[in-house]
């Protein structure tokens, strides 16, 4: 049965219906700065979103703004961009709208990030080495929009390019993972311990990515 199960993945994988790799144990480096270099996630579902969080981890020495996760879509830039602006603080942008969470940042160490939006109330999380900081509220009543681009390591103005080098990322990102629901702070807790809670829009366990540019993938080093 096994046999049979996996001789099927692999006969979808030749077929390059299956792409999926599993990075549980590896990283994204992005070596150095530039304005080109990034990585294009391919979400295992489209749909407009009511709910969602994006959860990952960082580990960077840049002491300049950068992108930590960036969505646009034909209408939206920033449908979904997780931002640094600055130590200490992040943004958060819905449907071009930003909200801003301060923090006192270590800028030497890996961070876990999780943030999680809700249309319902347009409350956003932001989550920071399993801390929630203090909420705030954006884009009520919006549907974040299914059609997207999906990158890591640039921030896009707009869909899939223009990209600006003094916002590229440089670092390592790993653990990468989208829900269509907010996640429970159990949840969060879970992940930023490690344990493995798969997303549902993208899975760090099976992902499905093109690398563009001088992006390398290495094995996880800070765990
Ligand atoms: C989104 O979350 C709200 C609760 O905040 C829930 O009522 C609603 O059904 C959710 N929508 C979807 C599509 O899951
Ligand atoms: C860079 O570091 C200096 C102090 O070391 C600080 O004053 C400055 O605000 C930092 N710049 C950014 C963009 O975080
Ligand atoms: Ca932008």
């Amino acid at each position: 049965m096994k046999i049979i199960l996996s001789g099927a993945l692999v006969l979808y994988s030749l077929l390059g219906t299956i792409a999926q790799t599993d990075l549980r144990k590896e990283v994204f480096v992005f070596p150095k700065e530039s304005s080109d270099a990034h990585v294009l996630l391919i979400p295992q579902m489209k749909k407009p979103l009511q709910n969602l969080t994006v959860c990952l981890r960082a580990y960077t020495d840049l002491n300049r703004s950068y992108a930590l996760f960036s969505y646009a879509t034909r209408t939206h830039d920033n449908e979904l961009l997780l931002f640094k602006p600055r130590v200490g603080e992040y943004n958060l942008q819905i449907g071009n709208e930003k909200i801003s969470f301060e923090i006192n940042d270590d800028l030497s160490y890996p961070v876990h990030i999780c943030v999680s939006w809700e249309s319902a109330s347009g409350i956003a999380e932001l989550w920071i080495n399993d801390k929630p900081l203090v909420r705030k509220g954006l884009k009520k009543g919006y549907l974040v929009g299914a059609e997207a681009k999906i990158i890591l390591g640039q921030e896009q103005d707009s869909f899939g390019g223009n990209f600006d080098h003094r916002q590229s990322f440089v670092g390592e990102i790993g653990e990468v993972h989208m829900w269509d629901f907010v996640l429970s702070p159990f949840q969060v807790h879970s992940l930023y311990s490690g344990q493995t809670f798969s997303g549902n829009i993208l899975n760090w366990g099976a992902l499905n990515y093109l690398i563009k540019g001088y992006v390398v993938t290495k094995p996880q080093l800070w765990s």
